[in-house]
């Protein structure tokens, strides 16, 4: 019952090392070296190159060591296995962290003083805009996004929800389906994505979304706050919205291509904040115990948790 680290651009050995700890008794392979591909039983996966985990003919199980799953169900040969996905209480906290420090960024114009501060300047706005004045709308309202919603709202944000099958959240006014994006878009000065990268959110942040937001909002132009997958963002359209004043500003944490490329324009704009997708991570020793966790849990006859739809995507 071997466990296969398929991993790419992560530390390889330090997985390996967790996973033997956690397992002595089990042999844990990578694909750098030959391995019995009958004798593999769980997967950990982190962007594992397609077809890689094709003829494991014992398979249980394939684990994502992140909360998001695109980069296993994209798998075009993946083996017929549940995918689970991380959910862990540390990472969902740290992703309400990130999302509320940058709303109250955005609300307190920060990327306006610090380059300011840069420049030795020192001029205000006597009058900013409150929070309860501010629409935030949470663009997927799953783990992340109800959590992030619940704590938005207590900072005192009228916060709108969107997502796909429809969800209620205590304080939020929340919409669903293509049915319900517009009236969402409409009132949402400030709209922050959490949603999976999918074949139906792929390029959803794009120029004529950004042209629905709340143009007349409280903080002088939409803001967009994307902390869930890059490929959900067009970047060109984020660029000319940013030029034609259809958003004000932008914190972005995810990429079309990451790492970002040295040269895109991102770096330098001076009303957009760049972060290394790292809005939220849960601790490697934790992950690696919720795996272990799953498995014992399985081999006593239990059920996995967490089991993602791989036909939805998420
Ligand atoms: P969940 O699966 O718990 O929630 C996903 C939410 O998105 C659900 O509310 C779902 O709707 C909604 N959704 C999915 N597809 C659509 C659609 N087509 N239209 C409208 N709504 C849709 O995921 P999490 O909250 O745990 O995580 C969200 C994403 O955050 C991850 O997939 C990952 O990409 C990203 N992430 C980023 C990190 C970072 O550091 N930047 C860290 C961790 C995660 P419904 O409720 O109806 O099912
Ligand atoms: C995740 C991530 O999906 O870190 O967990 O992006």
């Amino acid at each position: 019952m071997s466990i296969l680290v398929a991993i790419e651009g992560w530390d390889v050995p330090s997985w390996v090392e967790r996973f033997q700890r956690l397992f002595p008794e089990r042999k844990v392979v990578t694909l750098d070296e030959p391995f019995d591909r009958r004798e593999v039983h769980y997967v950990v996966s982190w962007k594992h190159p397609h077809g890689a985990l094709s003829g494991l003919p014992n398979l249980a199980a394939i684990f994502s060591l992140g909360a998001g799953v695109d980069h296993i169900v994209s798998d075009p040969r993946l083996p017929e296995a549940p995918v689970v996905r991380v959910v862990d209480e540390d990472l969902t906290n740290r992703m309400s962290e990130y999302v509320v420090l940058h709303a109250l960024a955005h609300l307190r114009q920060l990327p306006r003083y610090m380059a300011q501060q840069r420049d030795n300047v020192w001029e205000d706005d006597r009058f900013q805009p409150a929070a309860r004045d501010v629409r935030v709308g949470v663009m997927g309202l799953g783990q992340l996004g109800r959590d992030a919603a619940a704590k938005l709202r207590v900072m005192g944000f009228q916060v709108l929800g969107w997502s796909r099958t429809g969800r209620d959240v205590a304080g939020v006014e929340t919409y669903s389906g293509e049915a319900g994006l517009d009236a969402f878009l409409g009132k949402t000065d400030i709209l922050v994505s959490l949603l999976p990268l999918t074949e139906a959110t792929r390029g959803v942040l794009n120029l004529e979304l950004f042209g629905k937001l709340s143009q007349d909002g409280p903080l002088g132009g939409p803001v967009l706050i994307n902390a869930g997958r890059g490929g959900l963002q067009v970047e060109a359209d984020i660029l000319a919205a940013l030029d034609a004043g259809t958003l004000k500003a932008a914190t972005l944490d995810v990429f079309e291509a990451e790492p970002l490329p040295k040269d895109s324009p991102l770096w330098t704009h001076p009303r957009v904040i760049v972060t290394p997708h790292n809005a939220a991570m849960s601790h490697p020793e934790t992950i690696g115990s919720l795996i272990a966790d799953q498995i014992r849990t399985v081999e006593a006859g239990g059920e996995l948790t967490n089991v993602v739809d791989a036909g939805v995507g998420y």
